[in-house]
This record gives structure tokens, sequence and C-alpha cells, in this order.
């Protein structure tokens, strides 16, 4: 091993930072969204390779339990960290998807920190990129106009506005076009009755002629109604993603719509992939490096997409700069991206931990951070107000469920609904 690559400790923080009203199928995005951000300290205690994750409570538990085996291993060794990793987490994390959280997080501060050793960008250590910036579709929501009061807790308003019908998501379609110079639209759907949606959709491509656009019900929908809604908004959508659940579910529905079949839902691990491609399920996978093992198994799935002929696009969630970052360098180095990535970074990134200026939507696209590792730079005192806004909400797992549930005690999650 070369001196200085052995891992010394890995640092876990949670933080908690606000997000808008967004509603899905599940119901509305709480005032606070969480994450854990990851500081992998190599042996000589100045190399710090940073990571971010999706928070919650078995989330940051098993993050936990990687920071316990990975001190002492190489930093460049990311195959046996990771089969380190899983086999700790194994005897209670029995779901391979679920132990994948884990494993890319620490993979992506991997990464950086072999980036910053070496001087060299993160898509460089991919092998190098086929872009230099990565494009993004605007990703449009339902909304409250603000966070109601609750419980002594005064009202939360943003500047995007209400959006809960056609007119509102052409509105914040221009604002996302016009601060972010998006090319391509994606509308989160399933919070009303398709055809509502649907007359977004026609609403949105009459604002926008030329434009792609995605609708994601996230499984909200019958394999009959998916079928009807396909059926509506064919010659409209560039894909329908997640309309109905399971991999035999979107067959049925692949069989007869027009347009391609995405997801991030029925497809989110290794063993899914089989049963989909047999079955014709999904004409597109949204892969995402959080769960897909991270920067390295990312690339390799777009070439297992590549083999089959399935489309390559990319899926977020709540999320600040460091995993931008990472989203960026991968998608720069997948020759068979074939359409823009997701991402709720403008929902956010107000709050982000990361020092500004390394990364900036604009024309609809992130300029590869060109900085050794993933570019970006930890801002501490951002990290330490994030982390105390964790601490004193007490909130320790998302729940867009219980929160709609306090302002509608009626509302019930129920998949698919339609
Ligand atoms: O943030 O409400 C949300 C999204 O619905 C998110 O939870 C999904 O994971 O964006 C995601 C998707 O494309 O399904
Ligand atoms: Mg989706």
């Amino acid at each position: 091993m070369t001196l200085g690559t052995r891992i010394r400790e890995l640092a876990i923080t949670p933080i908690a930072f606000s997000d808008p009203p967004l509603l899905n199928s599940s119901g509305v995005h709480e005032p606070l969204a969480l994450r854990c951000v990851l500081q992998l300290v190599l042996e000589d205690g100045t190399t710090v390779g940073l990571g971010e994750s999706p928070g919650g409570t078995d989330r940051l538990e098993r993050l936990r339990t990687a920071a316990r085996v990975v001190p002492g291993m190489d930093v460049f060794d990311t195959t046996a960290i990771a089969a380190a990793i899983d086999a700790a987490l194994l005897p209670t994390v029995p779901s391979s998807h679920e132990r994948g959280w884990t494993t890319s997080a620490v993979e992506v501060a991997c990464l950086d920190a072999q980036g910053k050793l070496t001087g060299r960008s993160v898509s460089d250590l991919l092998g190098g990129t086929v872009r230099d910036a990565v494009p993004f579709a605007a990703y449009l929501f339902y909304k409250w106009a603000g966070h109601p009061a609750l419980d002594g807790r005064p009202a939360i308003g943003d500047d995007w506005g209400e959006a809960l019908d056609p007119a509102g998501i052409v509105e914040q379609a221009r604002l996302m076009q016009e601060r972010y110079g998006f090319r391509s639209f994606k509308l989160k759907g399933g919070v009303f009755p398709p055809d509502e949606e649907i007359a977004a959709i026609r609403a949105l491509a009459e604002a926008f002629p030329g434009r792609p656009l995605r609708l994601d019900p996230n499984t909200a929908w019958t394999v009959e109604t998916s079928r009807h809604v396909a059926r509506e908004l064919d010659g409209v959508l560039e894909y329908l993603e997640d309309p109905t659940p399971t991999i035999p579910g979107m067959a049925e529905v692949a069989r007869s719509a027009p347009m391609p079949l995405a997801t991030n839902m029925c497809v989110i691990a290794w063993e899914h992939l089989r049963p989909a491609i047999e079955q014709g399920a999904i004409q597109v996978l949204l892969t995402d490096h959080h769960y897909w093992g991270g920067l390295r198994r990312t690339r390799e799935l777009a070439a297992v997409c590549e083999a089959f002929g399935l489309g390559l696009s990319m899926h977020s969630n709540s999320h600040l700069g460091i995993s931008l970052a990472a989203m960026t360098h991968v998608a720069a180095a997948i020759p068979n991206l074939d359409t823009s990535c997701d991402t709720h970074y403008p929902w956010n990134s107000a709050d982000d931990i990361i020092v500004p200026g390394a990364l900036e939507l604009s024309d609809g696209c992130v300029k590869v951070p060109t900085g050794p590792g993933l570019g970006v730079e930890l801002d501490p005192e951002a990290l330490e107000r994030a982390h105390r806004r964790y601490v004193d909400s007490g909130i320790k797992d998302r729940d867009d469920t219980g929160y709609m549930q306090r302002f509608q005690p009626e509302y019930e999650r129920k998949l698919p609904r339609w």
C-alpha cells in the first residue's frame, strides 16, 4: 500500500435543509429534507473525501456501521471496501438494494479522496468525460404556495408560488427556464386525477413547443389507467415514468404504450434487470449512483443498458451539491446517456453546504467541475448549521404521508390510486 492512502476515519454528519411543500403520490414534502454528509479522512489527516447520502434512521445507522469497517483500508481498494461494508450489513439488511445505498455513498467519498491525492477529477478516474456539461431537466412539482402554519410554527413561504393546475405548472416551468435555462421538463404526477395531469402536460407542450416532456406519477395508476394516459399523450411525451407498480405491470402497459416507459422504481437492483428485459417492461432506465453501488457501478450499468438497447437517464431525490457534483461527473463519463438528467437541486440549493461557485445550473446544464476529486469544497459553517437544524428539528425520517395528514386527516397513501 502506498503511504498515505489508508483510511483513518469516516465521519458521518446528519443534516437537515429547507424543502418547499412539493406534492407527490405519497403526500407532501415536509419543511426539512434529510441527508447525511460523509467525510472520509485519510491517514495524512488532511485529505478528506466527501460523500452525500439520503438521511433517515436506518441509512444513518448503516453508514455508522460502514464507518466502523473502513478504517485501515486502502482508499484505492474500493471493491474490497464495498465487499467489507456489504458483509457487515448483510446479517441485518437482507435487501441488496438497501445495502447499495451505503456502499455507494462510501465509494463516492473514496473517489473524491483518490482524486484529491492524484490531482485528477472524478470523471478522469472514471475514464474521462464525453461531455463538458451535463444537461438536466426542470423538475416540476404540484405545490402549495407555502408550508401552512403548524403547531405554533409560522407559515413558510417561498418564491416559487402555488402550482395546483395547468396554469400554475406552466408558470413554474417558465420560472425554472428563466432562472436556470432548462430545455426539458419533467412533471411529478400522481397527485391529481390523471386527466388533470394530462391537461398539465398538454399545457406545457403548448407553452414550450418541441421541448422534451416527461410525466412521473410514481405508480399512482392501474395498468388500465396507465394505458389511457399513454394513449392520450401519444406524441407528447419523451417517456412515461413509473405509471404503474411492478415489472409485470409495466410490461403490460409497455405492450400498447406508444412512448417509451422509464423507471427508477421497478428496476432498482441488478437482479431486477433480467426479468425487466425479458418481459420488455421498460425502455429507459433511470440510474442513480446513490443506490446502484456508486459511480463505477453506474458506468457498468450504462454498459448493460447499451448491450440490451435500453435508454439511460438519471433519477434524483432532494439533494445538495456533493450529490450534484457526483451525478455530474458520472453523467459526463457515460457515452450512452440519452436524455437530460433529473435534479431536485433548484428546490434545495439555497441551503447547500459546499462553498459556492463550483457548481452552477445555467442553460439547463452543469459544467463538469475540473478541480481534483469531485471539485467541490465543504463549507464547515454551513455544515454545522445544517447539522444543528437536524438536531433541533427532532425529525429523523422522511414522512410525506404523515405530514399531509396533518392538514388533511382523511388523506390515505394508496398506490395505485386511480
Ligand atoms: O421528491 O417527491 C419526490 C420524488 O417523488 C422522489 O421521491 C422520487 O424518488 O424524484 C423521484 C422519482 O423520480 O421517482
Ligand atoms: Mg421517478
